[in-house]
């Protein structure tokens, strides 16, 4: 083949893999002709929310994540089907009903007021995530934005696209393979924990009966813990007790999530698994050790989850309520 055949394959190849990696390419500038004090909008409202609740900050922060694993980063898990088969309504939405919602809802209020019709769902979601992240003690990353809003929100697309706290290393690792993130993503992107509260039914298998042997505790918590754990959630408990995951600071965002899975106190099997299992604890270690270093790598992991399965004008649209489609 001559040479200006294979540059034309050449080029369009490079257009195609363009295509497929950043859509219409995300930019922090992206809105700054069409709505230049978005940021500072979205950034106040949270601050308003945070101040009312801090349930805030984990709320939002996991909405994100639940955000993108199904369908992509799109708001698609803000949508409110009246048949109750959106993506929220799935069994795993325990924690995200309120506050996650509300604070896109009302950083959405404002911003419209501001700028009608320009900015979408997707977009304030992934900046008032950074935001709760700075505003609780995390890194003050800059957020790409021009995503477009899905189209498409089902309670079945989340089944078995979401991790469990009873997931093992090589579970977790196939999770996040699947949205090429690696291993070292992953292990970052559950420092999130070290913010927010789980349900007792989410870890009680470690407390009581673990592997099946009544009265046995996984003998991978520290004992101490286990105890407080035992009190805060006896055997019969329903879904509605709740503990922080971080014990010691709950509601900052630093590597104390680290130091806790070094000593015991990782609250799900998923949780503590990244320090027993040996292909991970140096990664764990690391990130206990330096809390510059998880921050960069959490970061650089944010940035992939906002770029999963970006929408753009082909195939999104910027919904003016968060919670329903626009009307066609
Ligand atoms: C690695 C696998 C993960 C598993 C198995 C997992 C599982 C869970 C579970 C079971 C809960 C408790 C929900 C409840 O009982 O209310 C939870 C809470 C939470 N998760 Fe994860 N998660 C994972 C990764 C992540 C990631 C990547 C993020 C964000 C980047 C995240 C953010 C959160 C936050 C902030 C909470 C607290 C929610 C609240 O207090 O409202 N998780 N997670
Ligand atoms: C935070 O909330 C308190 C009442 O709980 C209120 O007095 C204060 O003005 C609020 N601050 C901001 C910045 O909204
Ligand atoms: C994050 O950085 C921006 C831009 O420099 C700044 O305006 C904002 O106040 C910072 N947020 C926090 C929580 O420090
Ligand atoms: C901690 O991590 C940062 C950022 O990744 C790195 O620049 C620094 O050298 C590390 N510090 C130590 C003491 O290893
Ligand atoms: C807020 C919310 O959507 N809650 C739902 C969570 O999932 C259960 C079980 O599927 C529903 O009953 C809740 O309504």
């Amino acid at each position: 083949m001559g040479a200006r055949g294979s540059n034309l394959i050449a080029i369009l190849v490079l257009i195609a893999a363009g295509s497929v990696i950043v859509g219409e390419a995300l930019s922090p500038q992206y809105y700054w002709q069409s709505c230049p004090r978005v940021q500072e909008i979205v950034r106040d409202e949270v601050r308003k929310k945070i101040n009312e609740t801090v349930v805030t900050i984990p709320a939002t922060l996991r909405m994100f994540f639940h955000d993108a694993l199904v369908t992509g980063s799109d708001a698609s898990v803000i949508i409110a089907s009246p048949n109750n088969d959106a993506e929220k309504d799935s069994s795993d939405n325990l924690s995200l009903a309120g506050d996650g919602f509300d604070t896109v809802i009302r950083a959405k209020k404002a911003v419209e007021a501001a700028c009608p019709g320009v900015v979408s769902c997707a977009d304030i979601l992934a900046m008032a995530t950074r935001d709760v992240v700075a505003l609780s003690g995390g890194p003050n990353y800059t957020v790409e934005l021009g995503r477009y809003d899905g189209m498409v929100s089902q309670s079945g697309l989340v089944d078995g696209n979401l991790p469990l706290p009873s997931f093992n290393l090589d579970d977790l690792i196939s999770m996040f393979a699947k949205h090429n993130l690696d291993m070292v993503d992953m292990i970052a992107l559950s420092g999130a924990h070290t913010v927010g509260f789980s349900h007792c039914t989410r870890f009680t298998n470690r407390l009581y009966n673990y592997n099946g042997q009544s009265g046995q505790i996984d003998p991978t918590l520290d004992s101490k813990y286990a105890n407080q754990l035992q009190g805060a959630c006896p055997t019969n408990v329903g879904p509605t007790i709740a503990v922080n995951m971080d014990p010691f600071t709950p509601i900052t965002f630093d590597n104390v999530y680290y130091t806790n899975l070094v000593n015991g106190f990782g609250l799900f099997s998923s949780d503590a698994v990244l320090f027993t299992d040996t292909r991970s604890r140096s990664t764990v270690q690391q990130f206990a050790a330096n809390q510059s270093a998880f921050f960069d790598a959490f970061v650089s992991a944010m940035g992939k989850l906002g770029r999963l399965d970006v929408k753009t004008s082909a195939n999104g649209e910027i919904r003016r309520d968060c919670t329903t489609f626009n009307q066609h």
